[in-house]
């Protein structure tokens, strides 16, 4: 591996440069955007390897290409460790991503024009939950399900209400800015009520049910749940749907040929390798560790006089309410955060009336401080150093004080393969 940096380092030393400076990015910061953080090295090690090299159209034991000896072998290998760490009876682990993950369960298990009941995007709910600017908001009927006024969490009532009135075949839950917990119990009888499909996009939080910190909808009877692997879970970029047996067939044709053609086999070396490193202790102790820093950083944040939606969280992400507590839209506390190396990113709130590009809130989330080592007495000074800049924006000489503090502290963290 490094004798090939060498290489890249001489032949492209543009990109080499960015390389490092990435690096070097990520070592100086705090990544506190939820949806990312740092993969486990012998990921990276499986995704710069050979297996990038091979053409694998099919699945294992029939494939439209010779020579896959290897390829089956990890493959069935991430399939076998799927099923076992998400107790599921059928796994697809070949797409590419998150959208497509999702797409394939619509295209796969419904017609076009079908009715998906799913999670409002501006109240927490994810792109491919149907949102109009999306291929998949034109070709499904999406209705799409709002939080309370009241108190920012799911309305069960108003779900069943919505699914009894628009019949959708299959019912949806999961999101991607939201910090509650689900009540799966309730959305499967609503699904079993209408007779639609049930469905979790666990792709937030799907790393904290694979290490049994957060609750496994299958337990629960849900018919799929899809999830990326490189969120929580600290894999690759790629996606998994996984469902019962009674919807394999379909799934997996709606995959491959559906929707996609070669899979990335070096992705599914490394969620093979992702799927055993989340059955052992240290996973399951890094799920809770992930649950326990966000409740104390959101506890935090609140002590410091800050709004959050939903008054706090039970998962690992919170939502910053700027404008109610700091009078900052999202935007600049996102760009006030950056000049101080704390990462996060821009959100809009239910309801929100400011545009996506200036909306009025953040979103923080701990599962890449975390992986770094940190524990509750470093979320609180995460806490210090946020409500300080969000308070002084514009007072240049506190704020390069904090960044020089904030490089000090990162020194002590170790990035995984850095
Ligand atoms: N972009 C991801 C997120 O940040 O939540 C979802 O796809």
């Amino acid at each position: 591996m490094t004798a090939n940096l060498d290489l890249l380092e001489k032949n492209d030393p543009s990109v080499f440069a960015a390389l490092r400076g990435e690096e070097a990015r990520q070592r100086a910061g705090i990544e506190l955007i939820p949806s990312e953080n740092y993969t486990f090295p012998e990921v990276l090690a499986a995704l710069g390897s050979v297996f990038t090299n091979k053409y694998s159209e099919g699945y294992p034991g029939r494939r439209y290409y010779g020579g896959q000896e290897y390829t089956d072998e990890i493959e069935n290998l991430a399939r076998d460790r799927a099923k076992a760490v998400f107790r599921c009876e059928h796994a697809n682990v070949q797409p590419l991503s998150g959208s497509a993950m999702n797409q394939a369960v619509y295209l796969g298990l419904l017609e076009p024009g079908d009715t998906i009941l799913a999670m409002d995007l501006s109240h927490g709910g994810h792109l491919t939950h149907g949102a109009p600017v999306s291929h998949m908001g034109k070709m499904f009927n999406f209705v799409r399900y709002v939080t309370d006024p009241s108190d920012g969490s799911i309305n069960y009532d108003q779900v069943r209400k919505d699914a009894l009135e628009h019949k959708p075949k299959l019912v949806l839950c999961g999101y991607t800015s939201y910090p509650r917990d689900i009540d799966y119990e309730k959305f499967k009888d609503i699904a079993d009520e209408v007779g639609a499909v049930s469905m979790t996009d666990a792709s937030h939080f799907g790393g904290l049910v694979a290490g049994g910190s957060m609750k496994n909808p299958f337990d629960f009877g849900f018919d799929v749940v899809t999830t990326t692997t490189h969120k929580s879970l600290r894999g690759p970029r790629g996606g998994m749907v996984l469902c019962k047996k009674s919807l394999a067939s379909k799934i997996d044709k709606s995959v491959f040929p559906g929707l996609q053609g070669g899979p990335h086999m070096n992705a599914i070396a490394a969620i093979a390798i992702t799927l055993q490193k989340a059955q052992s202790a240290e996973f399951k102790q890094y799920a809770k560790q992930v649950l326990i820093n966000s409740k104390v950083l959101a506890d935090a944040l609140m002590d410091r006089q800050a709004t959050l939606v939903t008054g706090g969280t039970e998962n690992h992400m919170m939502v910053v309410d700027t404008v109610a507590s700091f009078g900052l839209d999202g935007r600049v506390a996102e760009e006030t955060l950056d000049k101080v190396q704390i990462t996060t990113n821009k959100q809009i709130i239910p309801d929100d009336p400011n545009p996506p590009l200036r909306p009025s809130g953040i979103r923080i989330g701990t599962p890449a401080a975390t992986t770094r080592g940190m524990v509750e007495e470093d979320m609180l000074q995460l806490a210090d150093w946020i409500v300080t800049c969000l308070q002084n924006p514009e007072d240049d000489a506190a704020l390069s004080n904090i960044r020089s503090d904030v490089e000090a502290f990162c020194g002590r963290f170790q990035v995984p393969g850095i």
